[in-house]
């Protein structure tokens, strides 16, 4: 049994993703909070998730947080789908390379933009932290556009969660405005359109109402 707890267009897009493209049975509830961000919905969500953040996945007896991790123990746990290389192999430490990278370095930039005021302790820095935040994750999608090359996935040819996790990421950046939008580099853009036109992926964000197409 397992059950994915989340808020569309969030961290929940990627192992949202991942479980479509598995193709496996699941439930998905939706989290509710206050402005605060406090979690109302459902009971004893806190439980699950302290910090009260989504996703969390069940899956039979086990709980887990952070969106990565999820992807991960899903790759993990469903073998035949291919997600994520074997154990051991230079191709998995890669694919695990870039895991790491997306969600220690690019995710956490993207905190501060979204959530700048809790990156000051200056009542008025929140735009300060806007700006630096921007000027990160422009350099950082320039890089990662840079290793992409022509892909058409991080890994060349082989598609992996690594890949589902840029997706959600560089969505993210469309919230950045004029050249720093990550769709304006349009290795970025094929990127998400390559992640896109696989059905599964596809299927997870049309639920959320997110953006099929990068164009
Ligand atoms: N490292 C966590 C971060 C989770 C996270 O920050 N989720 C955001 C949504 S994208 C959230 O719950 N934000 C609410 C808050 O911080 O108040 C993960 O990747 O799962």
């Amino acid at each position: 049994m397992i059950t994915l707890y989340g808020i569309p267009g969030t961290a929940t897009t990627a192992p949202h993703m991942v479980l479509e493209e598995i193709g496996t049975l699941y439930d998905f509830v939706l989290v509710e909070r206050t402005d605060d961000g406090v979690p109302t919905s459902p009971a004893g969500y806190l439980e699950m998730s302290p910090f009260g953040k989504v996703p969390t996945l069940k899956h039979n007896e086990l709980v887990l947080t952070e969106s990565a991790a999820i992807c991960l123990h899903l790759a993990d746990a469903f073998p035949d789908h291919d997600l994520i290389p074997k154990v051991g192999t230079p191709e998995r430490a890669e694919a695990m390379r870039w895991l790491m990278f997306l969600t220690n370095t690019v995710q956490a930039a993207y905190l501060r933009f979204f959530y700048p005021a809790r990156h000051t302790a200056d009542a008025n820095g929140a735009d300060a932290v806007v700006a630096a935040a921007v000027v990160e994750l422009t350099a950082l999608r320039d890089e990662i556009a840079k290793q992409l090359g022509s892909g058409p996935f991080l890994l060349g040819g082989a598609f992996t969660i690594a890949d589902i996790y840029l997706a959600m990421l560089s969505s993210w950046g469309t919230e950045l405005e004029g050249d720093a939008n990550w769709w304006t580099v349009p290795s970025i853009a094929a990127h998400y359109n390559a992640v896109l036109a696989r059905p599964g992926c596809r299927k997870a964000v049309e639920d959320e109402g997110g953006s099929l197409s990068a164009s």
